[in-house]
């Protein structure tokens, strides 16, 4: 238990560039911890920075007291709407499924070579899983699976379910609402997952009864974070030789505990745009600037280049 008001003290060793390039050659269980600042180079917006979801949710939901009650169940509940308008701006588009950002790729590439213990990402857009990240931990959730707010059944996100949400659309659920033919063929998309039973429970038990609304599996506020989480945090801290935190304002606990959950003496580098205003959290070397950037100098200066299959050079 951290004494309060204790921060960790910095490596006098690690200091620079190349230092950290050398961490990263010598490392062998690196800890990425990541956000939305690695997905906006592909055009989704984090959340904090201007232009960003929390200013655009205020322009346009000026009745919703604070922006993050987006995520807030109840306001869900009543209206799914400002939810699934936001769900479309962050949802990724074809093209970044297809090539996800230079730091997707780095951490793929940090796996390949053996190095990556894991990665922690906050992020829902599952850019991850498209970059092949395999040993990630979706702190968050995703948007892989919804789940009705009514009759609870969960089932896999479909085709069809991409198009709704990239047009902003609510998903509503068609065992619920009569049009489950519509859904019959799309064998892949039932994934029942036996909790139907316990349905009608879940969320009207205070006697409203909410619409028939699939919410994705995403993590809400005061929701638990993923089972894998729990599972694997306490093993991976102290197994741990290194943490690179990337494009993350740290606002979110538990996650933004990470940094000073860990050993003082593993190695701790910040690549973000801004400094972390985070109290208690001190990092040995803030590379700040574009992650995409920041990364791919680091890429070159490994020799890495070619591997991650890059055609733009910083140098
Ligand atoms: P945030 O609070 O919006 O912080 C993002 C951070 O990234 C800020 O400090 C920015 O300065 C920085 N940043 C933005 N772009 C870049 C860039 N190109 N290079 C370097 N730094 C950059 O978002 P967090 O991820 O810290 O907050 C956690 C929330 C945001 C999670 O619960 C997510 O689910 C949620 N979110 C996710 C996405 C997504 O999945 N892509 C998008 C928007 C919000």
């Amino acid at each position: 238990i951290l004494e309060r008001g204790y921060v960790r003290p910095k490596l006098p060793e690690i200091n620079t560039l190349s230092d950290v390039v050398s961490l990263l050659r010598n490392s062998e269980n690196i800890l990425v911890l990541c956000g939305a600042g690695i997905s906006t180079s592909l055009g989704i917006p984090d959340f904090r920075s201007e232009g960003g979801i929390y200013e655009r949710v205020q322009a346009r939901y000026p009745f919703l007291d604070d922006p993050q009650m987006l995520f807030d169940l109840d306001q869900f509940l009543v209206d799914p709407r400002p939810f699934y308008e936001f769900a479309a701006e962050i949802f990724p588009p074809e093209e970044a499924l297809r090539k996800p950002s230079f730091c997707h790729r780095f951490i793929a590439q940090l796996e390949r070579s053996g190095k990556l213990l894991r990665c922690y990402t906050q992020n829902i857009d599952g850019l991850e899983r498209a970059a092949g990240i395999s040993r990630t931990i979706f702190c968050h959730g995703s948007f892989d699976t919804l789940r009705c707010v009514k009759c609870n059944r969960s089932r896999a996100i479909c085709e069809q379910d991409r198009h709704q949400i990239r047009r902003g659309n609510v998903i509503y659920c068609e065992r619920c609402t009569g049009e489950e033919a519509l859904h019959a063929n799309d064998k892949r998309s039932s994934l029942d997952d036996g909790l139907a039973s316990d349905s009608e429970d879940s969320c009207g038990s205070d006697g409203f009864d909410p619409e028939p609304v699939m919410k994705p599996g995403i993590v809400f506020f005061g929701e638990p974070l993923p089972q894998e989480f729990f599972d694997s945090i306490e093993d991976d801290l102290r197994r741990a030789d290194m943490l690179l935190v990337i494009g993350t304002s740290l606002q979110v606990a538990p996650v933004a505990d990470m940094p000073r959950s860990l050993d003082a003496s593993v190695p701790q580098i910040l690549v973000n745009r801004e400094v972390v205003a985070r109290a208690r959290i001190q990092f040995d070397v803030e590379l700040l600037g574009d992650c995409d950037f920041i990364v791919r100098l680091i890429a070159e200066l490994l020799g890495w280049s070619d591997k991650i299959g890059d055609t733009e050079r910083c140098s």
